[in-house]
Formats: structure tokens, C-alpha cells, sequence
């Protein structure tokens, strides 16, 4: 515990600015504290339960292989209604994939979840509390207007969830719209929170992904489809089918 305290201080000490803010500086905010990243990789640690098909485990699975961080699989049977029985739902309160087990943890929602191994991990956050605010920005906004319209077309798409044209227009005129803020977003920077890669564009690409499915095309969008490359071109990177097998896989 105290080597733990030193190590923190000391860390703590090494980010003191050099020279004294003069009184008309404004003071810059600090970067939200993160738990001690993990330098060696237990492979052991992480567990994944999710399903080949879930756009939001696909999600963490990439996060963990951007990372370079070897993890277990758990195939949930969604077709047969496993993440309704209660032994998955003590692991995962609200009856869905993915869910991540990291120890004795079990931890839900995909973009909490990449939130949770940025900080544990030190890969892929914004580095300054601003830069870390920008990027929950984005991980709220693609939920709420992103993934929201292209998986439900998506499941439309595969025949999981019925809706007539009159709502499958609905959904594409809001897909279209999110579309349209990423490709204003990445006409000015690289990447959706500057000049490097963060979760925000994780979860941005567990999406993207999914939308020639939902009947959209990203080359539309020049500035996405460059993106879209560039980030398929990250080491690490690895496609659904490769991170996510049928059945379950252990370490
Ligand atoms: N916001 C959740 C969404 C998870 C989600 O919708 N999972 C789907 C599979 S892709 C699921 O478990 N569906 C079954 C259900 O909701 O009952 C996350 O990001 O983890």
C-alpha cells in the first residue's frame, strides 16, 4: 500500500509544471486521475462474454486487441435466451452482451467498458482532462444518434427486428444526419478528438463497421471512408469474425 502511495506521488510530482503559473494564467485542468495502468499482461485477466454478432462486443474485443491484451471468450447464447438466466444476470444486470470480466469484476455497457480498460490499461484516452471530456462527448452522442438508427436497421436488415418502411425511413435520415456530423468532424481533425486515435473512435468504428449491413455506404462520406482506413491500418486492428469466435475460447 504504501509502496503504491510513493509511486503515486512520485508520479504526481513528475507532472508539476516546471515554471510557477503567473497569477493571470488560467489554471489548466488536471487529467482525471487513473488507476496504475497494468504493465504486464496477465492473460488470464480478462474475460469477454458476448455474442459473433453484437456490434457492441465486437467493440471491446477490438479495444483488447488494439491493445494487445489476449482475453477469454465466452460464446452467450443469445439465440436460446442465455443473457436472460439468472447466472448471467448476476454477471450482467440488464440481460445483455458484451459484459467483461476483469478479476472478480464483471463490468456492462460496451462504452463503459472502454472507458474502464482505457484507464486500466493507459491506452487510447485522452490525455488531458479536457481531451477525456471530449471523448465521453462523443461516446454519449454515438449511442444516442449513431448506433441507435444503423444497428436498427441493421437487425432489420437480418430479419431480428420488424418495423415498416415508413420507420426504416426514419432511421436512415438519422443515420445519415450522424453520418454527416463524422464527416464534418473529420474534415478537421485526423481523428474525432485530434491527432490521435481514442476510444471515442473505438466505439465510433464498432459501428461504422456495421453500416454497409444497415444499408449504408461510408464512401459517401469521403472524410469517414478515409478514417474508416486509416483505422483499419492501426496495429492490432482485427475484424469481427477474427476476434469473435461461434463458440466459447479459452486461454
Ligand atoms: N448499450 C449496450 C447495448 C448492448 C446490446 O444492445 N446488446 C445486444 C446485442 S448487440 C443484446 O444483448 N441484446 C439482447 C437484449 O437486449 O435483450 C452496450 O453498449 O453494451
Amino acid at each position: 500500500m504504501a509502496k503504491v502511495a510513493k509511486k503515486v506521488a512520485k508520479k504526481a510530482a513528475a507532472r508539476k509544471p516546471v515554471s510557477k503559473p503567473s497569477a493571470r494564467r488560467p489554471v489548466k485542468p488536471s487529467p482525471r486521475p487513473k488507476p496504475e495502468p497494468s504493465i504486464s499482461v496477465n492473460k488470464e485477466r480478462f474475460t469477454l462474454h458476448g455474442f459473433a454478432l453484437s456490434g457492441p462486443t465486437y467493440t471491446v474485443a477490438l479495444m483488447l486487441s488494439l491493445c494487445r491484451h489476449p482475453f477469454s471468450y465466452i460464446h452467450v447464447n443469445l439465440r436460446e435466451g442465455a443473457h436472460k438466466q439468472p447466472d448471467y444476470l448476476v454477471k450482467n444486470r440488464y440481460g445483455q452482451v458484451p459484459c467483461l470480466r476483469d478479476g472478480q469484476v464483471f463490468l456492462s455497457q460496451s462504452a463503459a467498458i472502454l472507458e474502464y480498460l482505457a484507464g486500466k490499461l493507459g491506452k487510447f484516452d485522452g490525455k488531458t482532462e479536457f481531451e477525456q471530456q471530449r471523448v465521453r462527448e462523443w461516446m454519449f452522442w454515438i449511442w444516442d444518434k449513431l448506433a441507435a438508427p444503423i444497428y436498427r436497421l441493421r437487425q432489420r436488415a437480418r430479419g431480428l427486428r420488424q418495423f415498416g418502411d415508413e420507420v426504416k425511413v426514419m432511421y436512415d435520415s438519422e443515420a445519415r444526419s450522424a453520418l454527416a456530423v463524422l464527416e464534418l468532424e473529420l474534415s478537421k481533425s485526423e481523428w474525432l478528438t485530434g491527432r490521435k486515435p481514442t476510444i471515442a473512435d473505438i466505439d465510433a468504428y464498432g459501428v461504422i463497421r456495421y453500416a454497409a449491413e444497415a444499408g449504408l455506404d461510408v464512401q459517401a462520406y469521403p472524410r469517414l471512408a478515409e478514417w474508416k482506413k486509416r483505422f483499419e491500418a492501426l496495429p492490432g486492428f482485427a475484424t469481427p469474425e477474427q476476434l469473435l469466435p461461434l463458440e466459447s475460447r479459452l486461454l
